[in-house]
């Protein structure tokens, strides 16, 4: 009976060693992915926006420095235009006398060019052969304001002439007809 006994604990501690040991020994399987990776089959997506409008205002906040050189005086009075109209100072024919013609009549295209010297405060007469609708007057080059406006129709007209300066003028029709009234003093 005592033999039994120690077979009979033997077989016991045997089960417990077992079972302590055994039954929860599997090892984790694997899967292995076999599939084929996804592909991206879209259409790329387009930008149909609207492109941005520049509302912005360039300010220029630069400051110019004028670098050059002034011109230089080239000689006469310094305020009056040097030549106006191929008038130079050697060409001007003077009428500031009392007695001085200071028209043009007739003024034709045998007048040419004309340059005349006239004081302030004197006037000056245009009377074209045909009128003005034949030799129509303008003010051109010399300086500015002027009181030589263009006319183009009469026969004839003054200009009175208040202010110092060369006035330069043409026929618009015959370039040979020009000239300038240069007021002095
Ligand atoms: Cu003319």
């Amino acid at each position: 009976m005592r033999t039994f006994h120690f077979l009979t604990v033997l077989a016991v501690v045997s089960t417990v060693g077992l079972v302590g040991c055994g039954g929860d020994d599997e090892t984790p399987s694997t899967t292995a992915d076999t599939g084929t990776p996804a592909t991206d089959t879209g259409t790329p997506a387009t930008d149909t926006g609207t492109p941005a409008t520049d509302t912005g205002t360039a300010t220029d906040t630069g400051t110019a420095t004028d670098t050059g050189t002034p011109p230089g005086d080239t000689g006469g009075d310094t305020a009056m235009p040097v030549v106006v109209n191929g008038c130079a100072e050697a060409d001007y024919i003077d009428a500031t006398t009392d007695a001085a013609k200071r028209k043009l009549d007739p003024w034709t295209t045998a007048s040419g060019k004309q340059c005349i010297r006239i004081k302030k405060g004197q006037s000056f007469t245009w009377t074209p052969g045909g009128g003005f609708a034949t030799h129509p007057l303008a003010p051109k080059d010399g300086t500015m304001p002027t009181p030589i406006t263009s006319t183009t129709s009469g026969t004839t007209k003054s200009f009175d002439f208040p202010n110092e300066g060369t006035f330069g003028f043409v026929c618009t029709v015959h370039s040979v007809m020009t000239g300038a009234i240069r007021v002095v003093p």
